[in-house]
């Protein structure tokens, strides 16, 4: 099939999914073209059957916001007749679903159809999406999707409790390539970072307020009092330098590494002995499952489709949002004896096995392939 992927190609885990997913379908013979404002970070090399097309938002003075729908919708109209794409995959659905649904239409009066399919993947729906300001063009373009996924089951109750949603919503959870996580694959320098009696704590994310930074620090300074560690903080954000003055203020600069955003997280989950992910809200949480499949064990809040994916007392814990007196129990718990720890990691390992690419990548092959059917 020839596939048009539309994302945000920050680091966001969206873009992430929406980039791994389309390498993963080149590999698998389809044509992709990813269609987006610069090229997504995780896409480093374009093939014969995989290709990007940036979108230009040419600025006039008049607009005090720019008009990227209207750019992307031009763009996306330009490229389905151009490179004869089948099928349109937007991530996110502000504001792509509403910009395919335009370019859609606009190809309908050329006799050209092209089916969308959207995948909803937190923040469009939990945080930016419900704001009344956005609400009925987000319900609309939902509704208008030949077809919609969610990220989580958890996700998809929540856009049902939030819009009234006519159409049915697809649970496709996200996945990952279990071969960048094999030790083999990544050259482990751990030496670098810590002694051999340090134990080593990682978080990754965008270091947005939803991330719950300062927990990710306090746990880390109540861990740090009582076994030897070393705090990896890794992605940048308006919440980072906050989190800077917080170390400094606990006293505990020295041992926390402020990495900045990274394509290399593989090299620092190698060396992992714990994620912390305590954030207010998250529908899936990818960089849990990235850690679990390099064997790293989670503390993370009990929220969203976190729990679909963190498995309590298995995989890691689970506790309530802000509780940052449990989650530093429950990771001192698991750092303080090396048997429990290894233990720890492998049903990290094993719970990640669930959500491997090669599961997961046919589910969204089969959805393009039911639209192009329905045509
Ligand atoms: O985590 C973020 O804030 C980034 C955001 C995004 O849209 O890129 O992530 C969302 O999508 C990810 C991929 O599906 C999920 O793993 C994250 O849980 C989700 N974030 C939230 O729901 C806050």
């Amino acid at each position: 099939m020839k596939i048009g992927i539309v994302c945000y190609p920050t680091f966001g885990g969206s873009g992430v999914v929406a980039t791994e997913l389309g390498l993963e379908l080149s590999k698998r013979g389809h044509e992709i073209h990813f269609i987006t404002y610069s090229q997504p970070v995780r896409l480093e090399l374009l093939s014969h059957n995989v290709h990007y097309h940036e979108v230009n938002v040419p600025e006039y003075p008049l607009f005090l916001y720019q008009p990227y729908e209207l750019a992307l919708s031009s763009k996306l109209v330009d490229m389905v007749k151009l490179h004869k794409i089948e099928v349109l995959h937007v991530h996110y659905a502000i504001p792509h679903a509403y910009a395919a649904y335009m370019a859609k239409k606009m190809l309908q009066e050329e006799g050209v159809y092209v089916p969308i399919v959207t995948t909803l993947h937190g923040t469009d729906i939990t945080l930016v999406g419900s704001h009344p300001f956005y609400k009925p063009a987000v319900t609309f373009s939902i509704n208008k999707s030949d077809a919609v996924t969610s990220v989580s089951q958890s996700l998809k109750e929540d856009t049902l409790r939030l819009f009234d949603i006519k159409k049915e919503i697809n649970v496709v959870p996200n996945f990952i390539d279990l071969t960048k996580h094999e030790p083999n694959f990544t050259d482990c320098q751990r030496a670098m970072m810590a002694t051999d009696n340090e134990k080593i704590i990682t978080h990754i994310s965008n270091f947005r307020k939803v991330k719950q930074i300062p927990d990710v620090i306090k746990i880390f300074n109540t861990i740090q009092k009582k076994i030897p560690a070393k705090l990896m903080m890794v992605g940048e954000g308006p919440e980072r330098e906050p989190a800077e003055r917080l170390c400094e203020k606990l006293g505990i600069s020295d041992k926390v590494v402020f990495f900045g955003n990274s394509n290399e997280i593989d090299k620092i989950l190698c060396f992992s002995d714990l994620f912390l992910l305590p954030s207010l809200t998250e529908s899936f949480g990818l960089s849990a499952l990235e850690a679990m499949a390099s064997g790293v064990p989670v503390i993370s809040s009990n929220t969203g489709g976190i729990p679909e994916v963190n498995e309590h007392g298995f995989s890691g814990y689970l506790s309530e949002i802000n509780d940052v007196d449990d989650m530093s129990k429950n990771a001192i718990y698991i750092l303080s004896d090396d048997q429990r720890l290894a233990a720890f990691k492998s049903n990290a390992k094993a719970v990640a096995q669930k959500f491997g690419i090669h599961k997961i990548v046919p589910q969204y092959e089969a959805i393009y392939e039911d639209t192009l059917k329905k045509c």
